[in-house]
């Protein structure tokens, strides 16, 4: 009777650790759909947690560096989890400032010829104008425009969303950049994290 009760108490718990380890499993859903399964990310620092740590902000003027990126055509926002919650890590990218809208720009090693696929999370600086940021990318030879309605979000839900632009390399070094074309550029930007780039067939 002793035994067989250790043997049925012993049963429930691999039965009930292997309940929990199913549950701790990703499902289908939570696996962002847009990356590629193979391949390497080439992009440094690509949700801006190296370098400077900010709480809050901190600007990066015109040809100001972090670890793999420099600020380009006008100044950006380092911002920390104190003022929004990004979608990876403590920072991301706010890409205007008090001053101005600006850019980021990283210069990919990449293969000539061949295909690529950029992944990233965005959203809209819920602060201030305009209602509709205006946020530009180029990779390659793509230029794409993703607009960002802050409507209804705040600082605790910016409501981040993840996109995707497929490019090809015509080079061994390529450009990637963000910059906002929003029309007033008054500190207001589009915000950018989490930045991937893989190589696909
Ligand atoms: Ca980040």
């Amino acid at each position: 009777m002793h035994t067989d009760l250790l043997k049925v108490l012993f049963v429930s718990v691999l039965l009930a650790v292997g309940t929990l380890g199913c549950g701790t499993l990703p499902s289908e859903k939570d696996v962002a759909p847009a990356a590629p399964s193979e391949g390497r990310n080439i992009v440094q620092n690509g949700s801006f947690e190296l370098g400077p740590q900010v709480r809050v902000e901190e600007t990066l003027n015109v040809g100001d560096e972090i670890p793999g990126w420099f600020a380009v055509g006008g100044p950006v926002d380092l911002t920390g989890s104190a003022l929004w919650r990004p979608t990876d890590g403590y920072q991301c990218i706010d890409l205007e400032e008090r001053r101005g809208r600006g850019g980021i720009r990283q210069i990919l090693n990449t293969t000539s010829g061949s295909k690529y696929r950029l992944v990233f999370d965005c959203a809209g600086n819920p602060d201030g104008p305009p209602k509709m940021k205006r946020l530009v990318v180029i990779a390659g030879d793509q230029e794409a425009e993703f607009n960002l309605n802050i409507e209804g979000k705040s600082r605790w839900e910016v409501g981040w969303v993840s996109k995707s632009l497929d490019f090809k390399a015509k080079s061994s070094h390529t450009t990637l950049e963000f910059r906002s074309a929003n029309e007033s550029g008054l500190c207001y930007g589009p915000l950018v994290d989490n930045v991937r780039v893989y190589a696909i067939n």
